[in-house]
């Protein structure tokens, strides 16, 4: 049969890579549009002597005159297929290799193929599968994405867990920022900011240095905070570091891109919407709109790339921001957008670093603005705990400062503040990313253009805090079995939630909604914290999960909790235990979990 569609077969499989061999091939430049390449959907399949399949192979381009392709099999005898259709057959166990080739001959691509076992259960063609993973009669697919879903770059952006804001500028010089009316009794205006600003050394390598050493992921600077005074030339602006009246004209975004590139860190940029120097200049909103766009365009393309966003719900404004969002976009679709309400990433509705232990990913803000009064009800807790029905995938990042005036973050250095203790830091840790968010800690340069020893001898202190509770895994060797495995298929066992594999995990079928896990330990282990991680790509799911242990033959519950997300820390007790139960008691769909870990926190005094 001629395969007249640029997809040669319809059905099956996982995708997995390919292995794509193209030869080189120049037709004339006619009508006819000529054949690039053949790719097929996956480049591993495993399967049970009985099982049919066919594979899904892709010409390109998608318009090419001749897509037509013919199939083959090295080992007949353990695969068998059909030349033309692909229709194929695993007939002994043994391993073979589909190949399909363009009509012309000019390209392949193949598929290994192990067939090993008895066939397991039969595909339920009723059963909404994700299309990326439709199955084979033995694989019954991955589970269908549910409600909405993150993008690339926001789980990417989720799983750094750990970031770290630089609030620096004039303020780190005067010690007034611009949430105060004035600057030390003397009105804001740009010649003042220009005067404050005093920087001998700035060093950038020195403060990305800290964030990688212990395990930050990303720094967000603040380009601009509300004072209006910019840490880069600012083409829209004349309060900036180029005009400062030091000799020390240094674009700190750029030095902060450097030091990124060096440490293999992200790049993130806060630019306050809350603008002193337009307030001192009168300038209408749409005037400053119009500036405050081409400042992003500028701060995305110069220092690119710039995983983060940061708008500031302070004294937001009225800007029109779905079109400031977009010029974000324009310049990198994935960019994680943060402020009061997304859309990429939310405030967590407080300053103190915590989540609420329930914390969904979602909340409603189709139609909303920045300013938390138009964000429902209570908007703090609402924006704590997320909204199961929520419309927008928007995690939460849990801000706060490690040095404090009282009970007040101290966002910009300030020698005389107080600190936070490394013990804080855990607490707060256990609170964001322990609950599902992500921890975002300012640490302010110092006028000496350091991260200061003192707050560096903190932050370290926590780091060894974290290697020292959650370096072993005490589920490692353990052994996970569920009798809810999805299509009995050992693609979803749930031996995948130990297998340190972001991508595989335990799934149920699509009706079931419950599920027992039992880990039988390597040996009686003791530990005091139990972690969860469900696999956001595909939606969040879990409402409520029991962990029950085993102790001298009997069970007993530890400890429960509602939401999972991207990650959750369970704090408890201190149990000896020979093996854990984790029940998930109910979710809004099949639960999907990759991750689990047992620790025990004996350093933390939590
Ligand atoms: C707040 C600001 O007013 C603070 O100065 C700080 O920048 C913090 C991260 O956000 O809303």
């Amino acid at each position: 049969m001629r395969i007249n569609t640029t997809i040669a077969s319809l059905a099956v499989v996982v995708s997995m890579g390919c292995t794509c061999t193209p030869q080189a091939k120049h037709e004339p430049a006619e009508q006819r549009i000529a054949v690039t390449g053949v790719s097929l959907t996956r480049s591993e399949m495993q399967l049970a002597p009985g099982d049919n399949f066919k594979l899904v192979a892709r010409v390109s381009p998608a318009n090419a005159t001749d897509p037509s392709v013919r199939w083959s099999s090295d080992q007949p005898e353990i695969v068998a297929i059909d030349a033309e259709s692909g229709e194929a057959r695993a007939l002994a166990q043994g391993d073979a290799s589909v190949t399909v080739t363009t009509t012309d001959g000019s390209f392949t691509a193949s598929c290994s193929v192990k067939v090993s076992g008895a066939s397991v259960k039969p595909v339920d063609p009723e059963k909404p599968v994700n299309p990326e993973n439709p199955g084979t009669p033995s694989d019954p697919g991955a589970p269908s994405a549910y409600g909405v879903i993150p993008t690339e770059g926001q789980v990417a952006w989720q799983r750094q867990e750990l970031l770290m804001f630089y609030h620096y500028g004039q303020a780190t010089f005067s010690g007034w920022d611009g949430e105060n009316p004035n600057c030390n009794g003397k009105p804001w205006s740009e010649s003042l900011l220009l005067a404050n600003y005093k920087p001998v050394t700035i060093d950038a390598d020195q403060w990305v240095k800290v964030a990688a050493d212990n395990g930050f992921k990303e720094v967000i600077l603040t380009a601009k905070h509300h004072d209006g005074f910019c840490l880069w030339d600012n083409p829209e602006s004349t309060t900036d570091v180029a005009n400062a009246g030091c000799s020390n004209h240094t674009d700190v975004v750029q030095a902060v891109r450097n030091a990124c590139n060096k440490y293999g860190v992200k790049l993130g940029i806060y630019l306050s919407p809350w603008d002193r120097m337009i307030e001192a200049k009168r300038l209408s909103t749409s005037a400053y709109e119009a500036q405050y766009k081409k400042a992003i365009t500028d701060l995305m393309t110069k220092y690119a790339p710039v995983v983060e966003f940061w708008f500031d719900g302070n004294h937001a404004g009225d800007f029109n921001w779905a079109s400031v969002n977009q010029v974000v976009f324009d310049a990198n679709p994935q960019c994680v957008i943060f402020s009061n309400g997304g859309p990429g990433c939310r405030w967590v509705g407080n300053e103190n670093g915590d989540a609420g232990t329930t914390n969904w990913n979602t909340i409603n803000i189709k139609g909303r603005g920045l300013s938390p009064s138009n964000l429902p009800g209570n908007y703090e807790s609402y924006l704590s705990q997320g909204d199961e029905n929520g419309d927008t995938w928007c995690p939460a990042e849990c801000d706060f400062s490690i040095q404090q005036i009282g009970d007040h973050n101290g966002w910009f250095y300030g020698a005389g503040d107080s600190r936070k203790t490394a013990k804080q830091l855990m607490k707060l840790y256990y609170e964001s990313v322990g609950r599902g968010g992500v921890f975002l800690m300012n640490v302010p340069p110092s006028d000496a253009g350091v991260i200061d020893t003192k707050e560096k001898k903190i932050i370290e202190e926590f780091t060894a805090m974290r290697s020292a509770v959650f370096g072993s895994n005490l589920a490692a060797g353990a052994t996970a079995t569920s009798a809810s495995v999805r299509g009995g298929y050992s693609g979803y066992a749930a031996s995948n939630i130990l297998d340190g594999n972001y991508d595989t995990y335990f799934a149920t079928d699509n009706n079931v909604t419950t599920a027992e896990i039992e880990i039988a330990l390597d040996g009686a282990k003791t530990f005091n914290r139990v972690m969860l991680q469900e696999y956001i790509p595909l939606g969040q799911r879990v409402k409520s999960f029991t962990v029950q242990v085993k102790k001298n033959g009997s069970w007993s519950t530890w400890g429960r909790g509602t939401t999972i997300g991207h990650k959750r820390i369970l704090l408890g007790s201190s149990v000896t235990a020979d093996a854990v139960k984790i029940r998930i008691e109910s979710a809004l769909a099949c639960p999907v979990i990759n991750g689990f870990g047992l620790y025990n926190d004996t350093v933390s005094g939590l």
